[in-house]
């Protein structure tokens, strides 16, 4: 493999580049009219314009994506996340013509984007499941049997759904076939497939995902857990590795059920298994993401491997090298999604020009940034402009290192989720390692952000006063 195509933008396009110069393979980036000047752009050893700034005509062109491949002799597309990365047509036709995918095979992605499909395919593996219904279901008489055996409240979800899309909650009888209708209807205009099912509803879940990792010789890897409970409306914020509350035991059988997933799609690459954890740390599994994910640094840091290394490793068929019984866990890292968002006025993407753009660095802080200064945020992608990372000895070290490191990322001209992320690392529930997936809804409005600035500028303006009046002193003594 001497030439990869990096199909993607920003920090995660960066991120690969930066493994495969790592191993003298050469890079290509492909890029937008609006990316012209990104420094993904830059950063590769070539670069090609695939269309327009809309994605549509861009990053999901893979038709284009794969044309230039070919006429730029690329062995290999790396697609990132989001975009071409769980599109199993896209891998197929990347395969079907000479050029090595980087990720798992079409089929298991195929699999996996289906949740009826993953459950299926998991039963046998004897994995926890939340109690409720493997199969599609139109029938409101049927669904109101199965909703009084698991019991109020229920979740309906999408089959093709994913990441919380298309889920409902239904907390009485009366309500489950009004919601049910406008549930398939709802999965129907927005996947092209009504199959919607049931689960019981667990109330205050923490979401704790297993990183594994699968070669082409039978060989799965799990690399411990993330926990990601720290989310607004599904968007992931602040993630970490470990979590705090899972005990050698539970991380074990976690991350054994984890490679059992794997396992059981014939999976490829590296990937996610996604579980709920209840108040009793019951675990459940929920589905698995079929690609590389933006939180993976976090397991990178408490790890010490390279996840991109490895994907390209065993994308090139090479055998996993490391045993499980190598693998562990050492210090704490926390992750900080520093979006170009306004904490104030309800996450609105805050548009404009990074007047101002500074990275904090030094030991135990990693940024994996898409951006410089002078830059115009596009309109046109997702508005995640870098993340923080911080590591340390403990949990309590990577979380003042958090801070510290929020206190010198510097960014003007947009408003960004710096100060949220400070707040959530201020946060009492957050340190003590008590919260669940509601943290965001329970504790944050911006009125607790206003307070703080105003706090800030009181104090501010309290030492502006007292140096005021000690350089008076000053001026007055040769007088005096
Ligand atoms: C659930 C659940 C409670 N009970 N399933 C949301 C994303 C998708 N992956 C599944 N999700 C959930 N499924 C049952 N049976 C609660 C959620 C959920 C959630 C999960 C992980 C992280 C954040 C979440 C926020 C709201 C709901």
């Amino acid at each position: 493999m001497k030439k990869i195509l990096v199909a993607n933008r920003g920090e995660i396009a960066i991120r690969v580049m930066k493994t495969a110069r790592k191993m003298s393979i050469k890079t290509i980036a492909v890029y937008s009219t609006a990316d012209r000047h990104a420094p993904h752009v830059k950063f590769a050893d070539q670069a090609v314009c695939i269309g327009e700034a809309p994605s549509k005509e861009s990053y999901l062109n893979g038709k284009k994506i794969i044309e230039e491949a070919i006429r730029l002799k690329a062995d290999a597309i790396h697609p990132g996340y989001g975009f071409l990365s769980e599109n199993a047509a896209f891998a197929k036709a990347v395969t079907d013509s000479g050029i090595t995918f980087i990720g798992p095979r079409p089929k298991a992605i195929e699999m996996m984007g289906s949740k009826l499909a993953a459950k299926e395919a998991v039963k046998k593996y004897d994995i926890p499941m939340v109690p409720g219904i493997d199969e599609a279901i139109a029938d409101a008489d049927k669904a109101k049997v199965i909703a009084r055996e698991i019991g109020f409240p229920i979740l309906i979800k999408a089959s093709a759904g994913g990441g919380g899309k298309g889920m409902r909650i239904v907390e009485k009888e009366k309500d489950l076939e009004s919601q049910m209708e406008r549930a398939i209807s709802e999965a129907t205009s927005a996947f092209g497939d009504g199959s919607v099912f049931i689960e019981k509803y667990v109330s205050s879940p923490r979401h704790i995902e297993i990183q594994v990792m699968a070669d082409a010789h039978g060989n799965i890897l799990y690399f411990f857990e993330r926990e990601c409970s720290i989310q607004r409306r599904h968007q992931k914020v602040v993630e970490e590795a470990p979590s705090a509350i899972l005990t050698p035991e539970l991380r074990k059988e976690m991350g054994i059920a984890a490679t059992k997933v794997a396992r059981s799609c014939d999976y490829l690459g590296a990937g996610t298994v996604e579980f709920l954890m209840d108040a009793d740390h019951n675990f459940y599994f929920l589905e698995m993401n079929t690609r590389l994910q933006v939180e993976h640094p976090v397991t990178e840091l408490i790890t010490g491997v390279d996840l991109v290394e490895l994907q390209i490793r065993v994308a090139r068929g090479e055998e996993l090298t490391l045993k499980q019984e190598d693998l562990a866990i050492r210090g704490h890292a926390l992750e900080l999604r520093v979006y170009a968002e306004d904490p104030l006025n309800n996450f609105l993407p805050s548009v404009g020009i990074l007047e101002r753009y500074r990275l904090p660095s030094g030991e135990g802080i990693r940024v994996d940034n898409g951006f410089e200064e002078g830059m115009e945020i596009p309109i046109y992608y997702d508005p995640m402009l870098a993340k923080l990372c911080t590591y340390g000895k403990s949990r309590q070290e990577a979380i003042q290192l958090m801070i510290e490191a929020i206190d010198r990322y510097e960014v003007e001209g947009v408003q960004t989720t710096l100060p949220f992320g400070r707040f959530v690392c201020e946060h009492e529930a957050f340190r003590s390692g008590d919260f669940d997936t509601h943290f965001v809804k329970d504790y944050y409005a911006p009125e607790v952000l206003l307070h703080k600035e105003e706090e800030e500028a009181g104090i501010a303006a309290k030492i502006a006063l007292k140096q005021y009046l000690e350089d008076q002193k000053l001026l007055r003594l040769p007088t005096s």
